[in-house]
C-alpha cells in the first residue's frame, strides 16, 4: 500500500531585517543524510557504547552551524557498533539516538541494510560502477560489463537502500509542522530526492554530489534505466550542488540528453521537469581552517614531528591521498622517475614522500590499483637506491592517520596533485593553508581546485608524464620571492573562502528557494492579492 503524500499549511515567510537563513532555519527540522555518519560506535566489553566522531570537510561545516540547529542526521550503520546502537535505539524507542557528550551537535537516525543488500549496493554498485563513470576511470574496450549481476545489485542494492534512506528521512520529519530542509550528500543518495518526493512534495530538498559529473556520451556506458533512474531521482530536488559550473553544466547537458521532457535553462541554470524546477549549482568546497590548523598544531601532529624528518631531504615532494586509482598516483612516481633521469644532480637530494591511505579494499580494482603502486615504487627505489649513502628516492608512508597527514603538510617543498579528475581536492587546499616553508603546489588542471588555485599553482595535464617531470623541476628550480608570493596568495585563498562559506551558500540558496516556494504555495491557496504580491515580498 502506498502512503499518501503529506499535506501541510505551510506559512509564508515573513519579510523581516533577520537573514532569511536564519528565518527559514527557524522550526525548520534540518536534515542532512550521508553513507557515512558523523559518528561511529564500538560496543565496549562491559556494554556501553564509545563514539568517535568523523573529521570529514561535511561534519565539519555542518557542526559550526549545529550547536544552534540540532540537525538530524541520517546514515547507514557502517559498523558492528554502529548496527548494535541502532538495534538499542529502537528497542528503547529512541525515535533519535544523541551521541555521548552535554551538547551533542546532532542527533542521528541509522539506516540498516542486511550485509548483502549494503555491499551490493555500496562495493558493487557505489564504488565500481558510479565512482568510475564519474571519474571516467573505465578502459571502455574491456569494462564495464552490465551483466545479470549487476542489475541484481542495482535493484536489491543501490534502489534498496537509497529507498530505507528515504523512508528513514521521512519517518524523521513525520511530526515536522513545517516543511523540512533535507540536504543530500553525494553519488550513493542519487535515488533519494525522488523517493522523498513521493510522498512531501514540500520538503525542501537540495543534493549535494561532491564528485564530477561527466558528459553525456560517457553516461552512455551505464543502460537507460540506470541513467534515467538516476536523473529522474536527481530532479526531485529543488536544488543540485556540484562542486565547480562546468560540472554544473554537464548535469545539465545530461538532464537534456536522457529525461523526455526535461527543459534546460542553460542561461539560469535550472532544469524544469514533471511540473518543477530544480536550480543547479556549483559551491566548491573547503576546509575548516581552525579546524585543520588547530589539529595539524595539535599534540598527536606533533608527535609526529619527531620522526616524519627521516623522510625530508634538502628537498622534499609530498603526496597524500587515499590509494585511490583517479588520484593518478603511479604517473605521479613516473613523473619522478622522468625528472631524476632528466636532472641527475638531484639525484640523492630530493625525496618523494607519499602519505597513502587504503582505501575500499573490498573492490577488486582497489586491490590491484595498490599492487601497481606498490610494484612502481619498488621498480623505481631499486633503479636509484644508493647503498653507500642509504638513499632512496620514494618514501612510502601507508594506514590511516589525518594528524600525520597535516603534519607533513607543513614541511613539503613541491606538493603534487595530479589527480586524473577530482571534485575538488581538499589536499591542495590544506597544504595551501599549513605548509610553512613557500612551497610550490603542483595541480592537475582535473581537479576542481584549479579553478580558484590554478593561477597560483604549477599546472599540469594529468597523463602528461613528461609535463609533469618538468613541472617538478620547475617548482625545485623556482625563485624564493615567486614561490613566496603564490604561497602567500594560495593561503589567503583558501583562508578566504573556507567550508563554513560552503555551507552558508548552500543555506542561502535553500533560504530563497523557499522563499520562492511559500510564495507559490500563497499563490495556490489564494493568498496573493490582486497585484501579486504575497506577505513575503
Ligand atoms: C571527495 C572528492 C572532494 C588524509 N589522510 C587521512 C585523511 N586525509 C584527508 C586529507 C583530505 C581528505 O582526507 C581527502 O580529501 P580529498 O578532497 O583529497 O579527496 P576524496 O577523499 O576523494 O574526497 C574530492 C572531497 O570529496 C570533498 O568534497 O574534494 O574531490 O573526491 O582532507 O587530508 N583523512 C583520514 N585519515 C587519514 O589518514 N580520515
Amino acid at each position: 500500500m502506498t502512503t499518501p503524500p503529506m499535506i501541510r499549511v505551510v506559512p509564508p515567510l515573513q519579510a523581516e531585517s533577520r537573514p532569511a537563513q536564519d528565518q527559514l532555519l527557524d522550526g525548520r527540522t534540518l536534515i542532512i543524510a550521508s553513507n557515512r555518519g558523523p559518528v561511529t560506535f564500538t560496543l565496549e566489553e562491559d556494554g556501553s557504547f564509545s563514539s568517535r566522531k568523523g573529521s570529514g570537510g561535511v561534519v565539519t561545516a555542518v557542526s559550526a552551524i549545529a550547536r544552534n540547529r540540532q540537525p538530524v542526521w541520517i546514515a547507514a550503520a557502517m559498523t558492528e557498533g554502529d548496527r548494535a546502537r541502532a538495534e538499542l535505539a529502537q528497542q528503547n524507542g529512541e525515535g533519535l539516538i544523541s551521541p555521548p557528550g552535554d551538547a551533542p551537535e546532532f542527533r542521528l537516525r541509522f539506516v540498516v541494510p542486511t550485509a548483502e543488500s549494503y555491499h551490493s549496493y555500496y562495493n558493487e554498485i557505489s564504488n565500481p560502477l558510479l565512482w568510475f563513470l564519474q571519474h571516467y576511470l573505465w578502459d571502455t574496450p574491456r569494462s564495464p560489463d552490465i551483466t545479470a549481476a549487476t542489475w541484481k545489485a542495482w535493484h536489491e542494492g543501490y534502489v534498496a537502500v537509497n529507498r530505507l534512506f528515504a523512508e528513514e528521512i521521512l519517518a524523521a520529519c513525520s511530526h515536522c509542522e513545517q516543511p523540512p530542509v533535507i540536504m543530500l550528500q553525494d553519488y550513493h543518495l542519487y535515488l533519494c530526492a525522488g523517493f522523498i518526493r513521493e510522498q512531501d512534495p514540500e520538503a525542501i530538498i537540495q543534493h549535494f554530489v561532491h564528485i564530477p559529473w561527466p558528459d553525456p556520451d560517457y553516461w552512455r556506458l551505464l543502460p537507460m534505466t540506470m541513467r534515467r533512474s538516476i536523473l529522474e531521482g536527481m530532479l526531485g530536488n529543488d536544488i543540485v550542488g556540484l562542486q565547480t559550473p562546468s560540472h554544473a553544466r554537464s548535469f545539465m547537458y545530461t538532464c537534456e540528453a536522457y529525461v523526455p521532457g526535461a527543459s534546460v535553462d542553460y542561461a539560469g541554470f535550472s532544469v524544469e521537469w514533471n511540473g518543477r524546477r530544480t536550480d543547479v549549482r556549483s559551491y566548491p568546497i573547503s576546509v575548516d581552517t581552525a579546524a585543520v590548523r588547530r589539529a595539524a598544531y595539535s599534540k598527536e601532529a606533533r608527535s609526529h614531528d619527531r620522526y616524519l624528518p627521516n623522510h625530508w631531504n634538502e628537498f622534499t615532494v609530498l603526496r597524500v591521498d587515499r590509494a585511490e586509482p583517479s588520484k593518478n598516483i603511479v604517473r605521479g612516481f613516473q613523473a619522478f622517475d622522468r625528472f631524476l633521469e632528466a636532472h641527475e644532480e638531484f639525484q640523492g637530494r630530493v625525496n618523494f614522500v607519499a602519505i597513502t591511505v587504503p582505501s575500499r579494499m573490498d573492490v577488486e580494482e582497489y586491490q590491484d590499483y595498490l599492487d601497481d603502486v606498490s610494484a612502481v615504487v619498488g621498480r623505481i627505489n631499486a633503479k636509484y637506491a644508493n647503498v653507500e649513502t642509504g638513499w632512496q628516492p620514494i618514501h612510502m608512508i601507508m594506514g590511516e592517520n589525518y594528524p600525520r597527514a597535516l603534519a607533513a603538510m607543513k614541511w613539503y617543498d613541491v606538493l603534487l596533485v595530479n589527480s586524473i579528475i577530482d571534485g575538488m581536492n581538499l589536499v591542495a587546499k590544506e597544504g595551501a593553508l599549513l605548509n610553512e616553508r613557500n612551497g610550490v603546489l603542483i595541480l592537475s588542471e582535473g581537479a576542481g581546485a584549479a579553478i580558484q588555485m590554478g593561477d597560483d599553482a604549477i599546472m599540469v595535464a594529468p597523463a602528461d608524464i613528461e609535463g609533469t617531470a618538468d613541472a617538478i623541476y620547475q617548482a625545485l628550480t623556482m625563485p624564493l620571492a615567486e614561490r613566496r608570493h603564490h604561497a602567500d596568495r594560495l593561503r589567503r585563498t583558501v583562508e578566504d573562502d573556507d567550508v563554513a562559506e560552503w555551507f552558508r551558500h548552500q543555506l542561502d540558496d535553500i533560504a530563497a528557494r523557499a522563499l520562492g516556494n511559500a510564495e507559490v504555495a500563497a499563490a495556490e491557496q489564494g493568498i496573493l492579492d490582486s497585484k501579486g504580491s504575497s506577505s513575503a515580498d
